[in-house]
């Protein structure tokens, strides 16, 4: 049994926690509402938390836009020495906020811990991206000319994040806002507002010691009306959400109508391709995690098979040798890989899609029931579903935030599973199990899948956060993470200098006063 209650109190968790906080300064811990979260692994109350009221609004944007004036004019590698400082912090802290996510959102402990990995990950590489935010040099067409492009930091950048991934994807955005010199109001998901509390704390100390303005750091606990706000609020030129195409779509077009930016990272309906050169062996453990890790609750969740009719039945037998055998209980102790889902909603929904998929003609193999007995009182213990299913199915094309593995069978050659793979709304991950060039290079080329992550012979979940991070279509189009993210974070500005005594025109144009 682990005690949550010494973890709590380590990472400042009360049991009424402020609305706000702006750094060092927390506020609107007397609202008149607040929320009660309870752990989806036992059902306990973890804590509560003040919902922020319009006025604690209005303080947070506020302190966030004075702090900017101040934050841009830090040289970028000072900014990135309060990043290296946070990702040390990170490094202490790894395993009580690892349990706290484990113990929060339901996530087996080993993939809490792998969550504050990514974390500390992307501030090592802000840290040394804040020596670069480099842009190109050109060659002006006029003598005596010069031409450049630099970057500049944007402003007051929003981020609001979803429950599955609590503290990671707010790293991703706020480590390279927090170089690129802008500051960041972050929104965590209202079912798991505690970690993005302990994360405020954790990074404390540093912002002390290190001067940083009041209002570079900021959180802010509501539900969707604080992320409608954000949405249509012109003082945030960036809004970056993770969460559903539902919710992406309102916020897209709330910031769009303002003509903000906003980086959307929406929701997936990732496949695996497995084709008769496919190592089963590597492709049924990659498949195993991509469907039932994290309880199905990634983006990156694995949700479609794709197998050639030649080697369906092996793949369908071998993962039903595995099925059975999945230990599902408490995400916090050992041996577990299986957690509960986040709550009852998301029970009801896992049942709903199975409902439906079968009364589609889909054919439920295993799976499917809601775990009962002491140890799963909460009802959001559920076993993995396996469903042979066609593509069409409107069950099929839609992204269920549960562990369902929807099973189809291609024939002829691996255009056809491509073409399969690419036929859903959603285009976030990808994968195919060959090894055969012909079909991998196919896979990866131009008319190959379509989505922000296609990988060989590796699953749809896990990305490295060395790469950008996104998928296009319903995914929203967005990239967050490593490789050139960090651009859409700052504006872009293209710089001509004249450094000779005549002015002649680009173009050749004469305009002789
Ligand atoms: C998400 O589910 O929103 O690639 C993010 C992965 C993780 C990130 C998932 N690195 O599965």
């Amino acid at each position: 049994q682990t005690d949550i209650t010494d973890i709590l109190t380590q990472l400042g968790i009360q049991d009424t926690n402020p609305a706000y906080s702006t750094g060092l300064n927390w506020g609107g811990e007397n609202n008149a509402e607040t929320r009660t979260i309870h752990s989806p692994t036992n059902g306990k109350t973890i804590a509560t938390v003040n919902m922020a009221s319009e006025a604690d609004y209005e303080q947070v944007v506020t302190t966030a836009q004075q702090a900017f004036l101040e934050w841009r004019t830090w040289p970028s590698p000072k900014r990135g020495e309060v990043v290296r400082q946070i990702g040390l912090k990170l490094r202490e802290y790894k395993e009580p906020l690892g349990k706290l996510v484990s113990y929060e959102m339901g996530k087996i402990l080993q993939e809490g811990l792998g969550e504050v990995q990514e974390m500390i990950d992307i501030c090592d590489f802000a840290v040394g991206l804040s020596r670069q935010l480099h842009g190109y040099t050109m060659h002006s067409e006029r003598p005596t000319h010069r031409m450049y492009e630099q970057y500049h930091p944007l402003g007051v950048v929003g981020v609001i994040s979803a429950f599955n991934f609590p503290v990671a994807v707010w790293s991703w955005n706020a480590m390279l806002a927090t170089i690129c010199g802008d500051v960041v109001v972050w929104k965590p998901s209202e079912k798991t507002p505690l970690t993005a509390v302990a994360c405020q704390h954790i990074i404390k100390e540093v912002l002390e010691q290190n001067q940083v303005p009041e209002g570079v750091f900021n959180i802010i606990i509501g539900d969707a009306i604080v992320g409608s706000k954000m949405a249509h609020d012109e003082r945030l030129p960036l809004i970056s959400a993770t969460g559903s195409t539902r919710m992406g779509k309102k916020v897209g077009e709330a910031v769009g109508r303002r003509l903000g930016r906003s980086l959307l990272e929406l929701g997936g309906n990732n496949a695996i391709i497995i084709t008769p050169n496919a190592d089963l062996e590597m492709a049924i453990r990659a498949v195993v995690f991509g469907a039932v890790g994290t309880c199905g609750q990634r983006c990156t969740s694995t949700r479609r098979l794709i197998i050639h009719d030649s080697i369906y039945d092996e793949v369908k037998e071998r993962l039903l040798k595995v099925y059975p055998n999945l230990p599902i209980g408490d995400p916090l102790k050992d041996g577990i890989l299986v957690g509960p889902l986040i709550d009852k909603d998301a029970t009801t929904a896992f049942l709903d899609a199975l409902e439906k998929v079968q009364q589609e003609g889909g054919n439920l193999l295993i799976g499917g029931s809601v775990l009962e007995g002491e140890e799963y009182a909460t009802g959001t213990y559920v076993t993995p579903a396996i469903v042979e299913a066609e593509h069409h199915y409107h069950t099929v094309q839609e992204e269920t935030f549960a562990p369902i593995l929807y099973l189809i069978k291609y024939t002829g050659d691996v255009n056809n599973a491509i073409d399969i793979q690419n036929g859903v709304r959603q285009g976030l991950s990808s994968s195919i199990f060959s090894s055969n060039l012909l079909e991998t290079e196919a896979f990866l080329s131009h008319w190959g899948s379509d989505c922000g992550i296609a990988n060989v012979n590796i699953g749809t979940s896990g990305a490295e956060i060395g790469g950008a991070f996104g998928g296009e279509k319903d995914t929203g189009g967005g990239r967050e993470s490593g490789s050139d993210a960090w651009r859409f974070y700052m504006r872009r500005q293209t710089n001509t200098i004249n450094f000779g005594r005549e002015l002649p025109l680009a173009q050749g144009i004469k305009f002789d006063l």
